[in-house]
């Protein structure tokens, strides 16, 4: 039976710093210093978030693809349940890993209602542009909005219902509170017979995916995972009038077996003090100081269907790769 479920379903996550000069104000007097992982997703950032999802190190992608490629028509069949299916889709970026199961849905049905949600515009725009050039029967609908803040769904008409698609691990960029509150604020805004596409990174195993598969997915030997990680301090370089010499940071992974999650950093290699003109602040570092700029939570079999359950959505279908090292999961509202 569903938890109870907050009050307001536009409001999800914590929203108090909702600027970039309070969040890095905040996070580098923090002790010890962290910054959000939202802001590393400038073009820049999605440009090189983007390699990362064609390195050979980084599976995720590719396992993720791997499954819908295989399974999207059933996903789709199932989510639409003889309706006509509309397709949101929270946090898509270029919307690339989505093509299978939006053709699956076009196969099913011929034109298809797609809703991507996210806050970037440039990306939501190429996204468009392509779909409209190359999958002619998808009808793109564009929502720029931060969805751990504000989630207003469009109504359905009669007879359609949604799959929300949240795919790609992004749940596991967030604490498992944050989490389980984003999953009971999308089940407060959908309808029933909705349902929820959730793409998990599962975590390692004795006999299969190993801690060294998990750190290389995130230290990969042509260097991409560490030039988007210091694209941070190259970000508060150009927009906070910051000197952060980025020779003087390593980029860091370390797997935290306590929390089942990658945790990136910044490390300061020397004794420094940052300036940071725009928040008129100086910032020092000692050598071997960190700056933790991401978690990436990798989740256990079983975990998922419990958090999805006291979200309030039914009990899940599941479907995974032969190794048992991603998961995508079917619930409905
Ligand atoms: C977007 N997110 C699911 C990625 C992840 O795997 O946690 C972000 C990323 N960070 C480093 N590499 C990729």
């Amino acid at each position: 039976s569903a938890e109870i479920l907050p009050s307001d379903p536009c409001v999800l996550l914590d929203t108090s710093c909702t600027t970039i000069a309070e969040t890095v104000r905040e996070g580098l007097t923090a002790s010890p210093k962290t910054l959000p992982p939202w802001l590393f997703y400038d073009r820049d950032g999605s440009d090189l978030f983007d390699r990362i999802t064609q390195l050979p190190e980084y599976y995720l992608t590719r396992i993720e693809r791997s499954i819908f490629a295989a399974d999207a028509p059933e996903m789709m069949a199932l989510a639409a349940c003889g309706e006509k299916l509309r397709v949101v889709e929270i946090g898509a970026g270029s919307a690339d890993k989505t093509r299978l199961l939006l053709a699956a849905a076009a196969d099913m049905q011929g034109r298809v209602s797609y809703h991507p949600v996210d806050v970037s515009e440039s990306a939501l725009e190429e996204a468009k542009e392509r779909l409209q050039r190359e999958m002619p029967e998808i009808h793109c609908h564009p929502q720029v909005a931060d969805y751990t803040r504000d989630l207003r769904l469009t109504p359905c008409f009669d007879g359609e219902r949604r799959v929300v698609l949240f795919i790609g691990s992004s749940i596991g960029n967030f604490l498992p509170e944050e989490a389980s509150s984003l999953l009971r604020g999308l089940r407060l805004a959908l309808d029933r017979g909705d349902s929820i596409l959730l793409g998990v990174d599962l975590a390692p195993t004795a006999d299969g995916k190993s801690i060294a598969n998990l750190t290389a997915a995130y230290d990969d030997g042509a260097g991409v995972t560490a030039q988007f990680n210091k694209n941070m301090l190259v970000r508060l370089n150009r927009e906070l009038d910051a000197d952060f010499d980025l020779d003087s940071f390593a980029h860091r992974i370390r797997w935290n077996e306590d929390e089942s999650r990658i945790e990136m950093h910044l490390e300061s290699l020397i004794d420094q003090r940052i300036r940071i003109d725009a928040l008129d602040m100086n910032v020092e570092f000692a050598a071997g100081e960190t700056i933790h700029t991401e978690n990436s939570y990798k989740y256990r079999i079983g975990e998922v269907e419990k958090m999805l359950q006291s979200a309030g959505f039914g009990h899940p279908q599941r479907w995974r790769d032969e190794d048992g090292w991603f998961a995508v999961y079917l619930a409905q509202a």
